[in-house]
């Protein structure tokens, strides 16, 4: 007879297989569930980052659909990267922060659908699982060589332009340590930044574990502790108009180089990974109170005065990318286009594992 340890470890490799395969998940949405827009038939459940980087890499040589004024070089990768510069001033430190960032999740999703195949969903990065440790940051997965991201800049390696570019938040050098030297993204050349110019450039980097508070999961209870927008947003949020790093401008913070230019951070691969897990956290905090905050919006308009007050019908504009829309309709993930919800991360991926081995270990039980 073959031992029941025989079974169980089939099964267990069985498991584990079937959940590294990058597929698309949905689940149904609550058929009670009140929606104001069209309902979502089924919601595709974004999870944390896996295989989706030779995506991105077909975004980056993929050309450009519009360029007009701009350098011939420039991919449809770039041209992500030109919008959030060209709306920075405008949805950075105000309360459409949030709902900006959720839409222009959304098209850039939309666009690795159709331009470059892409059947996986859209990955995010779970900063508490890189904090929980005592390893430094820099050891995470997702910043691996090979599997990831690639790591830290190159001392020495790149130059911090020092022209004037007429931007309003300039560029911090002591945060570039260099171009990136290893994994997916080191030999790709970005054409937009950075920060106001168009240079060809090296996506570069410079690590910095001063900010870890700022990513653990107390920081993270603090947030979802607020009780309404307002103070949400302003507890997520931070630089350049904080004194002290908060959730968002740390993982800019922490990555540096690129990620620290106010205009053209997405220029790091990561910056869709750390938004995603932005919005997660977001929608977590929607659903902690859906009936008082799935439709709770507030905050400035603009950081200079006259300040304004956002509200539902505020309009968001996403130039050269595609036409505008209205916060109210960004505000719930279950409803058209949207369509996604968020896995637990790290809890809910050993819990997958487990429940997929569940029948086979039943069954070996009984062998
Ligand atoms: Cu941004």
């Amino acid at each position: 007879m073959v031992p029941r340890t025989f079974y169980t470890l089939i099964a267990l490799c069985f498991a584990v297989l079937v959940s590294a395969k990058d597929e698309q998940k949905y689940v149904r949405l609550d058929k009670d569930a009140t929606v104001e827009g069209t309902k979502c038939e089924k919601l595709a459940v974004r999870q944390e980052w896996c295989k989706y980087i030779e995506a991105v890499k077909c975004l980056q040589s993929t050309p450009a659909t519009n360029l007009t004024g701009v350098p011939s070089a420039m991919t449809r990768y770039d041209e992500f990267v030109y919008t959030h510069s060209l709306s920075a001033n405008g949805i950075h430190g105000v309360g459409q922060f949030l709902p900006w960032h959720r839409h222009f999740g959304r098209l850039y999703e939309e666009s690795l659908r159709e331009t470059c195949k892409y059947e996986g969903p859209l990955p995010y990065w779970d900063w508490d699982r890189d904090t929980s440790g005592d390893k430094p940051i820099s050891a995470s997965p997702i910043f691996d060589p090979k599997n990831g991201f690639g790591g830290d800049g190159v001392p020495g390696t790149y130059t911090v332009p020092t022209d004037n570019d007429n931007s309003t938040y300039p560029l911090i050098p002591a945060a570039f340590k260099g171009c990136v030297g290893d994994g997916p993204f080191a030999a790709v050349t970005m054409h937009v930044g950075p920060n106001l110019r168009f240079t060809d450039h090296c996506l570069t980097r410079g690590f910095n574990e001063d900010v870890r508070p700022a990513l653990s999961s107390a920081h993270l209870a603090g947030i979802l502790s607020q009780g309404d927008y307002d103070s949400f947003w302003n507890a997520l949020d931070g630089l350049p108009f904080k004194p002290e790093p908060r959730l968002h401008d740390a993982g800019h913070g922490y990555i540096g180089g690129e990620m620290t230019s106010f205009y053209t951070s997405n220029n790091d691969p990561v910056f869709y990974l750390h938004h995603t897990g932005l919005d997660r956290i977001w929608w977590q905090w929607q659903q902690a109170d859906l009936a008082n905050r799935l439709y709770a919006m507030g905050g400035k308009v603009n950081n200079t005065p006259p300040y304004g007050q956002v509200t539902l019908d505020y309009t968001m504009e996403f130039p050269r990318l595609s036409t505008s829309a209205s916060v109210r309709s960004a505000m719930d993930i279950r409803a058209e286009p949207y369509c996604y919800t968020y896995d637990n991360g790290a809890l809910a991926r050993g819990f997958n594992v487990f429940m997929m081995a569940l029948p086979f270990l039943v069954g070996a039980y009984y062998l």
